[in-house]
């Protein structure tokens, strides 16, 4: 097999660990398959090749010498335009799509044709339902679950162009959402704006790059209301996070337990098998599984239920086929989104069961279970035992687990970190952090976002540039396999705070910690939850925009997609650009065949929205250019940056330490 030296794959011991066992057993994996499609085109890594009508592919000479149009007259700024909108569009089309299965399933639940989910977080659902304008007061709760799912369906349904859809109305701050609507960029209908994209970008459509990207970017609203949508449902029906211990990495994988990995994103199947577990828990120990059954993470679905309910989570994206190899995995359920094909190939050397869950997403080798919310219970019983059956079939000598786990402390929801902050000012919690930020300890806030990639040795890239800007006292927070990532690596750790964080940022996450009773400093990277859950970070952001008055453009806040892959990742980092925020992507998008492109979203869009693309590959390279624009942020409000000093009095204080201003 062609592969490579394990440690420049991932800097990941585990995930290296398993690899040893991939090669001597001869079982491909991604790196494997990744060494073998090299080298990889130039046309598509520029963005030069039209796949777009039957008369191609065309390619576009990068260089000027051969064919500078397409068969249909295209010029490389619109081949390149039209294939960076359908991504935004195929990336909005997946997150939309896991909204409104929430959406439906609230709709569901308020109909009295669900028994297996309810609202556990009522105080979330009041909070929401008001804000997006349904009345509360005196009504029966699934009145209001009713109300709330009928408008929420009403952004895929809406066909009044100019009625933006309602969580992006309801959640933005004004000023943004008032730039928004003047360039046209406020999406009226998800649904609508995804077929619009595929519309625009056919043959003999749309052929202005810059109209096409304005295009894109309302394409990426759209994707920011499903985001927002699936989240907050999400919240009110599973619980919203709030900080717990959990662990992470494959060392979470027991020997002597039925483990049961759930892979995906929705958390409508993975939140169940979690209930089911304890259920069944007698089953497994009567099958000779005496730890009983263990259910693990992987991906998003992973994430959601780690920062819900502790769950440990097993790995991110790039090493998903790694716990297979273990010989101790016995079951992987998959839902939707990020699931590898090769799973089952990789399972059928070992006893593992795969099983695909959702109609819309099998996979050939593996086994179907059509999960339906109406029948959740009985469907997650049945795949869990699945589970306990496929233990019995297990090769004791082929078991391998590598003996590594971090311990992660999670579940940083905005609320969550809202109510750490008002242990320090009940009456006015964001007051401490918009101090810290005023007085230099904290400099800024960096969102980490996005999956891995085998063009990047796995999590290397997001593990360097957390530390170079803890360093510099910059807050961070993550989503999605970056969290994951942080997880495995131990930065979610009061240790890692101890070690990483400049004094400035280690004395505010210190006095908070100890304040909010964690006996100790916040870890160093807050993890936030899913990939939809970066709506949180937007929530976050809002608020302390809204409470000084100002938009999200002028926050010293920084986004960052080192790893970057899919097509979800690409309209992640597009609808953070139209907020105002720079965003820094490490992978180099298939773009720079057009200068025209390029130069839209790294400059022209600064111009329009305040946000950018910092395109850089090199970490610590990236880090001091997000550095430098929270610094130019900084001066924009007029903060200088003060010698950072510390507050260790802050909490035993109890108060601000600086007035309610900007300086
Ligand atoms: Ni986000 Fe989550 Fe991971 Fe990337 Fe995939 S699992 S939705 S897309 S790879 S972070
Ligand atoms: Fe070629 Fe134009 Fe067809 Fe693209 S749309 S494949 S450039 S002819």
């Amino acid at each position: 097999m062609a592969c490579l030296d394990c440690n420049t794959c991932s800097s990941d011991p585990a995930a290296v660990q398993m690899l040893a066992v991939a090669e001597a057993n001869n079982i491909g994996t991604a790196w494997s398959r990744h060494a073998q499609q090299q080298p990889q085109c130039g046309f598509g890594t520029t963005g030069l090749c039209c796949r777009i009508c039957l008369k191609g592919p065309c390619r576009i000479d990068p260089f000027g010498q051969g064919p500078q149009f397409g068969i249909c007259g295209a010029d490389r700024d619109t081949i390149v335009a039209r294939h960076l909108v359908r991504m935004m569009a195929a990336g909005a089309a997946a997150h939309s799509e896991h909204g409104r299965h929430i959406a439906l399933a609230m709709l569901h639940l308020s109909q009295g044709h669900l028994h297996d989910y309810s609202i556990r977080d009522e105080e979330k659902l009041l909070v929401v339902a008001k804000r997006l304008g349904v009345a509360t007061e005196g009504r029966d709760l699934m009145t209001i679950v009713r109300e709330l799912a009928d408008l929420t369906l009403h952004d895929f349904q809406n066909q009044n162009y100019d009625e933006p859809c309602h969580w992006l109305a309801a959640s933005l701050p004004a000023p943004r959402l008032k730039k928004l609507g003047d360039l046209g960029l406020l999406p009226h209908n998800i649904d609508a704006a995804v077929a619009q994209s595929m519309s625009r970008t056919h043959l003999g459509c749309d052929a202005d790059p810059t109209n096409l990207i304005l295009g894109g970017l309302r394409v990426a609203l759209a994707d920011l209301d499903g985001e927002m949508l699936a989240t907050e449902l999400s919240d009110a029906l599973f619980g919203t996070p709030k900080p717990i211990v959990t662990t992470s990495n494959l060392g979470v994988i027991k020997r002597d337990a039925v483990n049961v990995a759930v892979n995906g994103h929705n958390p409508l199947l993975s939140d169940i098998i979690c209930d089911i577990a304890a259920d069944l828990n007698d089953e497994a120990i009567a099958a000779g599984a005496k730890d009983g059954i263990n259910i693990i993470g992987i991906c998003c679905t992973g994430n959601e239920v780690m920062v819900r309910h502790g769950i440990p989570l097993a790995t991110n994206y790039l090493s998903q086929e790694l716990p297979i190899l273990t010989g101790a995995l016995d079951a992987m359920v998959l839902d939707v989104q990020c699931i590898m094909p090769s799973l089952p190939r990789v399972a059928e050397c070992f006893h593992t069961k795969i099983i695909t869950t959702d109609k819309q997403n099998k996979i050939a080798g593996a086994t179907h279970m059509d999960f339906q919310e109406a029948k959740a219970s009985e469907n997650a019983k049945s795949i869990v035992r699945m589970a306990i059956e496929a233990f019995k079939h297990r090769d004791p000598r082929r078991i391998q687990i590598p003996n590594i786990t971090q311990q992660a402390i999670v579940g940083f929801s905005t609320e969550a970190i809202v109510a750490a902050l008002a242990t320090i000012n009940a009456a006015d919690p964001l007051q401490p952090l918009v101090d810290n930020i005023v007085n230099g300890n904290i400099q800024g806030v960096v969102l980490f976002a996005g999956c891995n990639n085998t063009k990047t040795q796995q999590d290397s890239a997001y593990i360097a540039i957390a530390r170079s800007l803890a360093k510099r006292n910059v807050l961070v927070l993550a989503t999605g396999c970056a969290a994951g990532a942080y997880a495995k690596a131990g930065m979610m750790t009061q240790d890692a705070t101890r070690q990483y964080a400049g004094e400035g940022l280690k004395s505010v996450l210190t006095a908070i910690g100890e304040s909010a009773g964690l006996g100790g400093p916040l870890p160093l990277v807050l993890h936030m939850g899913s990939c939809v859950d970066n709506s949180r970070a937007v929530a976050l952001a809002t608020a302390l925009a809204n409470k000084l008055g100002v938009d999200i453009s002028d926050l010293p806040l920084v986004a960052s997609a080192p790893e970057a892959m899919t097509e979800k990742a690409v309209v992640i980092g597009s609808w953070a650009v139209a907020l105002g925020i720079p965003t820094h992507l490490g992978t180099v998008p298939p773009i720079v065949g057009s200068d025209v492109v390029s130069q839209l979203v790294t400059t022209t869009a600064r111009d329009l929205l305040g946000g950018y693309f910092i395109v850089e590959t090199d970490p610590e390279l990236a880090a001091d250019k997000m550095f430098a624009a929270i610094q130019e942020r900084r001066d924009g409000l007029g903060i200088q940056t003060l010698a950072v000093a510390p507050i260790a009095a802050l909490a035993a204080a109890k108060r601000p330490v600086l007035p309610a201003r900007l300086t």
